[in-house]
């Protein structure tokens, strides 16, 4: 009994002895991460505006990182119209993409423009000392300071202003991303880029022209009247589109400063296949469609692109991308892959319960019921309830549409002016620019699935509510522009 006990204490013993040094070896591989303090050379950091990122680091020894930014204060284009003066970091909304490895000494010179109206300074989240930095580069204008930092954890990090009042600072755009390469280096991939998402609190609503200043109201209220990604509406849009080509492996950093709302981020048509969650070392999670993503926090996403077209980057709480700015957009070029996902194989006429509607007689011998397969025309339903059904949507109940996104039907002049445009709106849809009263809208209207007579009742109705006097419009004016002719009085009405 006594010999068993004095074993089992020996074998508890040595255990512990097995456990430490286990232990001992993890901190050295991972858990509680080691650097060599050896620093060789010294280095100025390579800087790139968003949606750009520079270069892998290729060197596999720590280095002193001279990395120069300049506080500056600019007024700056924030949507089609709107102005903002932007506090920045290098003249940019988001601050530059600042790239060191784990184990480098980042040295910081924060400048402040001799024009500046007040002090600003930085504080990183991938610094482990008080404030992130923030005290001991509290710089005026005329100024420089210096400090310096270990980068110890490896991982994507957002940067920021953290001068009195903070949330001031960061509302008006000084903010950035540093990213720690791990001393292994990231995966390699094809194509990098850099996305931040932030809001705006401005006096006007969602596109009011002119200079805005800041609404401290909606930021207490947390409700802005932009959400944007790299700082203004449409930065990642058109000819500013993130590129990449078929079968290209992508990753995004993406950051999240907030000042306040959390980011559901999401592009439309892909799946991420590596999620390195809250943007740490580790790849956390595959598959995913959604990543959330903290305010004063980040995520890294891959993908790689398997069919040609143009991917939608939103914060996929949904009226923050298509009322308030919220949209990137990723062009993918190169060979189609239909074994992955086809063109459009088929467009069908479908009627649901109207099909029943279609074959009784009275519905036959109706005078306008040959056009396009679309021949039933539901003689019952008046243009009223038609609008209701699927117009009312998008120009709203009382005609007046939403400003900036749908235009008015109420009083418009584009409605009054052209008869056929508008037969031919609601036959064919329409995108891209166009001015209604004076205003302008570029908007995507979905062809409508109406026969002639039904868009004769609805445009009818429209015409002739919601304070417009226009002449009524007939299924045969509808069938003439369906079969691409004009109307005789074009015009004139
Ligand atoms: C999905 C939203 C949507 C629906 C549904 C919709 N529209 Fe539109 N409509 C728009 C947008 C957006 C525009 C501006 C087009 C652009 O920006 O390219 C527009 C423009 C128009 C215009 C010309 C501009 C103006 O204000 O006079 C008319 C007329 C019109 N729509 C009528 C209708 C009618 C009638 C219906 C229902 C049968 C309808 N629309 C359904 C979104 C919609
Ligand atoms: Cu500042």
């Amino acid at each position: 009994m006594k010999i068993r006990r004095e074993n089992f204490l020996i074998a508890l013993i040595s255990g512990f002895i097995f456990a430490g040094a286990l232990l001992q070896i993890l901190s050295f591989s991972g858990c509680e991460r080691s650097y060599s303090s050896e620093i060789k050379g010294t280095e100025e950091a390579n800087l790139t505006s968003a949606p750009f990122v520079p270069p892998p680091i290729s060197r596999n020894y720590p280095m002193r990182v001279i990395v120069r930014l300049v506080a500056k204060e600019v007024v700056g284009r924030l949507a089609d119209g709107v102005m903002y003066r932007f506090w920045t970091y290098n003249g940019k909304v988001p601050g530059p993409f600042i790239r060191v490895r784990e184990g480098d000494i980042v040295e910081i010179h924060l400048s402040n423009d001799p024009s500046s109206s007040m002090p600003h300074n930085i504080d990183l989240h991938a610094v482990v000392g008080p404030g992130g930095g923030a005290a001991v580069s509290s710089t005026p204008p005329g100024h420089t300071s210096i400090f310096s930092f270990r980068a110890l954890h490896p991982g994507l990090f957002i940067y920021h202003c953290a001068t009195q009042p903070v949330p001031m600072h960061i509302a008006n755009g000084m903010y950035g991303l540093i990213l720690v390469e791990p001393r292994e280096g990231l995966p390699p991939v094809d194509k990098e880029y850099y996305v931040m998402q932030s809001e705006f609190y401005t006096t006007g609503e969602y596109g009011a022209p002119g200079l805005q200043q800041f609404d401290l109201s909606k930021a207490l209220s947390e409700n802005p009247s932009y959400v944007v990604f790299n700082g203004s509406v449409g930065s990642l849009v058109g000819q500013s589109a993130l590129r990449a080509n078929v079968g290209q492996r992508v990753r995004l950093y993406v950051g999240n400063i907030g000042p306040n709302l959390v980011s559901s981020f999401h592009v439309i048509g892909e799946v991420f296949d590596k999620v390195y969650g809250e943007a740490g070392s580790q790849v956390t999670q595959s598959d995913v469609q959604t990543t959330l993503i903290p305010a004063g926090g980040a995520v890294i996403v891959e993908f790689t692109t398997s069919v040609p077209g143009t991917y939608t980057l939103v914060d996929h709480s949904i009226f923050r991308a298509f009322n308030k700015g919220c949209i990137g957009q990723l062009v993918v070029s190169g060979q189609q892959n239909p074994d992955i996902f086809s063109a459009k194989q088929q467009d069908e006429i479908y009627l649901g319960d109207q099909a029943i509607n279609q074959s009784t007689p009275s519905e036959q011998t109706s005078p306008s019921s040959s056009t396009d397969g679309l021949t039933a025309s539901n003689s019952t339903e008046d243009g009223a309830s038609i609008y209701n059904r699927t117009c009312i949507a998008c120009h709203q109940a009382n005609g007046m549409g939403i400003p900036n996104v749908f235009p008015p039907l109420s009083r418009s002049d584009f409605l009054a002016k052209n008869k056929s445009a508008a037969i031919e709106f609601v036959l064919h849809g329409h995108s891209g620019p166009i001015v209604v009263n004076g205003k302008a809208y570029n908007n995507v209207m979905t062809p409508q699935p109406l026969n002639d007579e039904e868009i004769a009742k609805v445009l009818t109705f429209v015409r002739t509510h919601f304070g417009n006097q226009l002449s009524p419009v007939t299924a045969e004016e509808v069938s003439r522009v369906r079969r691409g002719g004009k109307l005789s009085y074009e015009s004139s009405n």
